[in-house]
């Protein structure tokens, strides 16, 4: 509804009704009574406008102008002429369809640089963070941030690949990402450098 607030869009829809009177009016050349009621109409229509558009002027402190005065400050209070703008009308009050962005929730794993040497399991910095908490449906995004090729595969350095997960070769500058459903403590590693390990653990 926000989008029909907008008081640029009422104009517009005031004038196009305007052109549907206009045109109505043509064909009111053959029915000369009903012509003269379109323009009567029309000119109606032009009045309570210009009268909106003085309230708005004056931040609706003039007689009158109280039922203007409301969140949005639309014309929306001006009443609508019954010529054949019934399917505008329509229109003009259907609810727009929201477009909403599935929620996507993301989590992070940077390989950083040095890791395909030994030495980072020393400090536990071969995945950063080693350890993540996530929650089930959470989508992991494994960043190799080194020079070299990782992986980021399930299971243990002495047991080998579980097969819950496997990134293949990450290269240098990739990335990989799996979304977790299951529920449980998932232990990888990097199949190239066994010294590599960490844990996604999904509640
Ligand atoms: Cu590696």
């Amino acid at each position: 509804m926000s989008e029909m607030q907008d008081p640029h869009n009422y104009r517009k829809v005031g004038y196009s009704m305007i052109l549907v009177a206009a045109s109505l009016a043509a064909i009111g050349i053959v029915q000369l009574g009903i012509g003269e009621d379109v323009l009567f109409g029309d000119q109606m229509q032009r009045d309570k406008t210009a009268f909106f558009e003085m309230c708005k002027a004056g931040n609706y402190m003039q007689e009158g102008c109280e039922m203007f005065d409301k969140p949005g400050n639309t014309l929306y209070e001006i009443p609508r002429m019954t010529l054949d703008d019934t399917e505008e009308s329509e229109t003009m009050v259907m609810e727009q369809p929201v477009m909403e962005a599935p929620q996507v929730s993301a989590e992070i794993v940077s390989i950083p640089e040095g890791s395909g040497a030994p030495g980072c399991e020393e400090t536990n910095e071969c995945y950063i963070p080693p350890a993540l908490n996530i929650s089930s449906g959470t989508t992991v995004v494994w960043e190799n941030n080194d020079s070299a090729a990782h992986l980021a595969t399930s299971g243990t350095p002495d047991g080998g690949p579980d097969g819950s997960f496997d990134s293949g070769m990450i290269m240098a500058g990739a990335t990989y990402e799996f979304e977790f459903l299951d529920k449980g403590e998932f232990v990888y590693y990097c199949l190239v450098h066994p010294w590599m390990v960490g844990t996604v653990t999904v509640e």
